[in-house]
């Protein structure tokens, strides 16, 4: 192990070399000179070593381990793009105890888009430069497949360019069993009425434990792991996410992640990683704390260390504040999501950042973090770089 009194003077490495030591140094500081090793040799880590980054009180070291492999793999850019939000009902039967969103019919505040109301949303944004909808809702028993055909078709009919991002894999396995068709042919029939990709939702945290103390009516993780298997054979492209900050335990997060890690290994399907930072408001873990900044900088960075195979980290900013979202892009974070607009399944929650920005805000805001900000399609193609 090198240790930080045997770095070399400026001007005696070249500039990369010269950065590679300065970050063993900061790492062996720390405790993690010999994880700040294998992470310069770019070999993967760990549950050992992940352990010891969770627990680790040297954040900042953490985060400047993330920060070289965020470097590494997407240089100094931070991706945007224009999106919509629609959350087209908010019907439940899933009662989820970390849910502020979710109703019951008849309840006040309980809604169910028709496919028309869904195409109205994207229609009032004709004129803005929207690229993507992002669109997930409760899962409702009643709502049979015709309802999520016809929603996927009208939105497509109101703006033929966008893309559809849409239901979790707790939507896709709650419409095949209404279907009753296997799951394969159902999201063939989804991407026949234009479903584009699938949004990272609905993973929470693997454990049983937790799953049966806090969502025990959700599909298995195995299931949810099934599910985007099927997604991904079909050729879409999907993202992945951990809900923490509640019951879980540290072990937990890391055998989430290994599990996210392994699949990707095998489909290669994921193209960001989203950690969802608990909100505690208005559900029934109210009494819970919830993360603090930097338990929510730790997860950034441990999710880039971890996931060596996943090219994206997200750092979502409606659920964070937007500074903390910008110190993100420097602790692993190459993404802030896009625009938004009418966000409600965080605002139920108790968030309190804007339900939308403009696309100039979000670019600034990229730029003041230090970033060169890169307005991106769904599939990370370049739209706009500064
Ligand atoms: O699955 C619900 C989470 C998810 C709360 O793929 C909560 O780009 C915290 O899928 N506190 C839905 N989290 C959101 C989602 C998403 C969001 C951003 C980007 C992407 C993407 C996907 O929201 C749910 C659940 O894990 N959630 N309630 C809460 N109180």
């Amino acid at each position: 192990m090198i240790q930080a009194s045997a770095i070399p003077a400026e001007g005696t490495l070249t500039p990369s070399a010269f950065a590679d030591e300065r970050l063993l140094g900061t790492a062996s500081a720390a405790g993690l000179g010999e994880i700040a090793e294998r992470v310069i040799a770019r070999e993967r880590l760990s549950l050992d070593d992940g352990r010891r980054l969770y627990k680790s009180d040297a954040i900042h070291a953490v985060g400047a381990l993330a920060n070289h492999v965020r470097e590494r793999m997407n240089g100094d850019l931070a991706y945007f793009n224009v999106n919509q939000h629609i959350n087209y009902t908010n019907y439940c039967n899933k009662f989820c105890k970390f849910c502020s969103f979710d109703k019951l019919p008849g309840q006040e505040g309980a809604y169910l888009m028709t496919p028309e109301d869904a195409a109205a949303k994207i229609t009032a944004h004709l004129d803005e430069p929207v690229t993507e909808v992002h669109m997930v809702a409760g899962t409702w028993p009643q709502l049979g497949l015709d309802y999520y055909l016809d929603l996927l078709r009208q939105v497509k009919r109101a703006r033929p360019s966008i893309h559809i991002k849409a239901f979790t894999m707790v939507e896709l396995d709650q419409i095949r069993r209404v279907a009753k068709l296997p799951l394969d042919e159902t999201i063939e029939l989804l991407k026949q009425a234009g479903l584009n990709s699938c949004p990272g939702g609905g993973a929470e945290v693997f454990s049983e434990r937790v799953r049966a103390e806090g969502y025990p009516n959700k599909m298995s993780g195995a299931a949810w792991l099934e599910t985007t298997r099927a997604v991904h054979r079909a050729g879409l492209r999907s993202n992945c996410t951990m809900l923490h900050g509640h019951i879980e335990t540290v072990d937990e997060r890391l055998e989430h992640l290994d599990a996210l890690r392994l699949l990707q290994d095998e489909t290669g399907g994921f193209q960001a990683y989203i950690p969802l930072s608990f909100h505690p408001a208005n559900n029934e873990w109210s009494h819970l704390k919830g993360p603090s900044a930097l338990d929510e900088l730790r997860e950034i960075a441990v999710g880039r260390l971890m996931l060596d195979n996943i090219q994206h980290i997200k750092a979502y900013w409606i659920l964070m504040d937007v500074p903390i979202a910008q110190l993100c892009l420097s602790y692993g974070a190459d993404d802030v999501d896009g625009t938004v607009v009418e966000e409600k399944i965080y605002h139920d929650a108790g968030a309190t950042t804007p339900q939308a920005v403009q696309r100039e805000e979000l670019i600034d805001w990229i730029r003041d973090a230090g970033r060169v900000p890169v307005e991106r399609d769904t599939l990370y193609g370049v739209l706009w770089t500064d």
